[in-house]
């Protein structure tokens, strides 16, 4: 199924459908993962009611596609992927395929040619991989992310496991360096943290009532926890305020040992998703 629609309000995107009954939704806009729902019709992902999907626009919500730099910069927070349309390159029943190059806007902010891919599996689990190619005749260096927006019951009973005993660096404390001494992460107030070096998989525990979201990582190297809170969430025009107790960021990233891409060379990061 590939709907076409208006490109100002996330109608213009693909579904995908898989024999389980699970589904998920990918505009072209930003190639941006909208909604995934498990098999028993849950929606697993955050999507803001005040989402924003037209040009040069990030969507609140879902999986935003961060590159080449990750947060703020020297260009647009969070790159400039996210803000762009995509394009759909192949498409077959539980897999979607997008692409984007680099074009006159990119190479006026980053001058460097490229080839990003967002290939999105729909299983039991859902799988997003980016894939970044240097197509020009220089080197360059970049951060990425997929910035997870999952939805939980409530983000106060929700416990983030697999972080214990990483260093990360605490946005909110004005990036200070510490060290994870808690088994496991409750969030009481604003968050915003990057944890280098974690492991290859971490868990939202009661995430959706007492079922978890698993979060498996390869590539990337780096966690991001982030939930603005009760003021932040309340200063974010496209965000409902208390919608702050109903997300949680959980976001595979490549931050702190950014990738070095030779011309003609390829790198991947790719996240799978599952509920228990
Ligand atoms: O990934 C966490 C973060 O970098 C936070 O600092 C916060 O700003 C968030 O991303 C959302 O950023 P955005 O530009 O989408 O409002």
């Amino acid at each position: 199924m590939h709907e076409q629609g208006g490109a100002g309000n996330g109608d213009d995107a693909v579904m995908l459908v898989h024999p389980t009954g699970a589904t998920a939704r990918i505009t072209h806009h930003g190639a941006h993962v909208v909604s995934w729902m498990d098999a028993s019709g849950q929606e697993r992902l955050y999507l803001s009611g005040r989402a924003r999907y037209g040009p040069g626009q990030s969507i609140r919500g879902g999986i935003p596609v961060v590159f080449p730099q990750f947060a703020t910069g020297p260009l647009p927070k969070h790159g400039f992927l996210r803000t762009r349309r995509w394009l759909l390159v192949a498409h077959l029943g539980s897999s979607a395929t997008f692409q984007i190059r680099d074009d006159e806007q990119t190479r006026a902010l980053w001058p460097y040619p490229f080839l990003a891919e967002l290939t999105v599996d729909l299983s039991e689990m859902l799988t997003v991989s980016l894939t970044i190619t240097n197509s020009g005749d220089s080197p360059f260096s970049f951060t990425a992310a997929l910035h997870n927006y999952f939805a939980v019951t409530d983000v106060q009973l929700a416990v983030v496991q697999g972080l214990s005993g990483l260093v990360y660096v605490d946005k909110v404390a004005g990036g200070t360096r510490c060290v994870e001494e808690a088994a496991e992460l409750h969030l009481r107030a604003e968050t915003d943290r990057i944890y280098t070096s974690g492991p290859r998989q971490v868990t939202i525990s009661s995430a959706i009532g007492s079922s978890s979201t698993v979060i498996g990582a390869d590539g990337f190297g780096d966690w991001v926890v982030w939930n603005p809170w009760r003021e932040l969430a309340a200063a974010l025009a496209d965000m409902e305020p208390e919608d702050y107790l109903g997300m949680l960021c959980v976001e595979a990233a490549r931050i702190s040992a950014p990738v070095v891409l030779n011309p003609g060379a390829t790198w991947r990061g790719t996240e799978v998703i599952g509920a228990t």
